[in-house]
């Protein structure tokens, strides 16, 4: 950083640089899920097998601090994924009528 290429340095002598090109680190978002008095258990637990890739005693652990806290996070992830799963979620919960609802927020 603050350097530049010796081929952008117009007309100029001396050493020749190239400095790497820039990368930036995607910013991240939480995706979470929010308890309420109707999904079943079970139900969360699946989500969180299917859509979040947890096994058995993570999807629970997950599911029952949602339950006794009333929200809790599935996973971080770039935008665009964080936004297919809160999708996923919503569109699963519907099919099935229940209520669960999911949100993302940037970490
Ligand atoms: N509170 C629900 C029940 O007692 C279970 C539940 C857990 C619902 C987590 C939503 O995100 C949730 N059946």
């Amino acid at each position: 950083m603050g350097q530049r290429d010796s081929k952008h340095d117009n007309g100029q002598t001396g050493v020749i640089t190239r400095t790497a090109a820039k990368t930036k680190k995607p910013s991240l978002y939480k995706v979470l899920l929010l308890n309420d008095d109707y999904t079943p258990m079970e139900f969360v637990i699946v989500v969180l097998e299917r859509i979040f890739n947890k096994g058995r005693d993570e999807a629970t652990r997950i599911m029952l601090h949602v339950h006794q806290k009333g929200v809790g996070i599935c996973g971080v992830y770039t935008f665009e994924i964080a936004e297919t799963k809160v999708t996923q979620v919503m569109d699963f919960a519907r099919k099935h009528q229940h209520p669960l609802q999911c949100t993302m927020e940037k970490e």
